[in-house]
């Protein structure tokens, strides 16, 4: 039986967190051939967080070190599954769509998968500002990497766990969903997006859209400089693009 980790970060995500490993289809993904464990990343929560997590049946990982991408590094180093598939703790990612997405994985025997909230998103769910910035940042990376990625911000990626060792990706904050995408695009592994259907976010938002906006920007100039100089030739390939 092959095995799929599902890996979420959370921070403070007491109202979403038991409704998110409840979404997750393990019952589909077992007739598809695949066990599941659901690996809960605790950043250091104030609230209930964790326990919700464990009454839903998930393990949690106690990561005391804040930052998105601390999080999901003490995540992937725990997970065991031949395949990674990840999402917020906050409700806006469709966990139940991971059966369909697995499904077109194999079918196109894809490395990496990114999911693509920006199509059928809307400001009822994704404020102007963060839409507008979004299609900013996919412009930047597009030009900066060659990376053709619609979301690049996207916090859902399915992928295989062997190719995470091979990727260089440092960051410990937010930046790491953006150096994730790169990463797996450059290193020449097979990827492909998928279009998904974000939903309205339960409780607070951790992200700030101004200092992180800035972060993320300021990350993408100094990695390219750091490819200039380790990695001089990017690959530039195409990617699938799932319907
Ligand atoms: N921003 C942030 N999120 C974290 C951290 N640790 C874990 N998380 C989780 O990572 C996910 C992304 O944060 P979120 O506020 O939803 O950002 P957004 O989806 O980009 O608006 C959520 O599930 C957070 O609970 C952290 O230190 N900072
Ligand atoms: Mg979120």
């Amino acid at each position: 039986m092959k095995k799929i980790s599902i890996v979420i970060p959370a921070l403070n995500e007491e109202l979403g967190i038991g409704h998110v490993v409840d979404e997750i289809s393990v019952v589909k993904l077992k007739q598809m051939g695949y066990d599941t464990e659901i690996l809960v990343i605790d950043n250091d929560s104030e609230d209930k967080t964790p326990h919700i997590a464990r009454q839903h049946g998930a393990t949690v990982i106690i990561q005391p070190i804040r930052g998105y991408g601390n999080a999901y590094k003490a995540g992937f180093a725990n997970a065991t599954g031949d395949i990674i598939a990840t999402g917020d703790a906050d409700l806006t990612y469709p966990f139940s769509a991971l059966p369909k997405i697995l499904k077109k994985m194999e079918k196109e025997d894809l490395d990496f998968i990114n999911t693509n909230r920006l199509k059928y998103v809307n400001t009822k769910v994704m404020s102007p500002s963060h839409i507008f910035g979004n299609l900013v940042f996919t412009t930047i990376i597009k030009l900066l990497f060659g990376a053709p990625f619609v979301d690049s911000q996207s916090g859902m990626w399915i992928f295989k766990r062997n190719i995470w060792k091979k990727l260089k990706v440092y960051s410990s904050g937010m930046p790491f969903s953006q150096e994730l995408k790169i990463e797996a695009y450059i290193r020449g592994f097979k990827c492909g997006e998928i279009p998904i259907r974000y939903r309205a976010r339960a409780g607070k938002e951790k992200l700030n859209t101004v200092i992180d906006g800035i972060g993320n920007m300021k990350h993408l100039f100094v990695k390219r400089i750091q490819l200039t100089i380790k990695h001089p030739h990017a690959k530039i390939h195409k990617i699938i693009i799932l319907g």
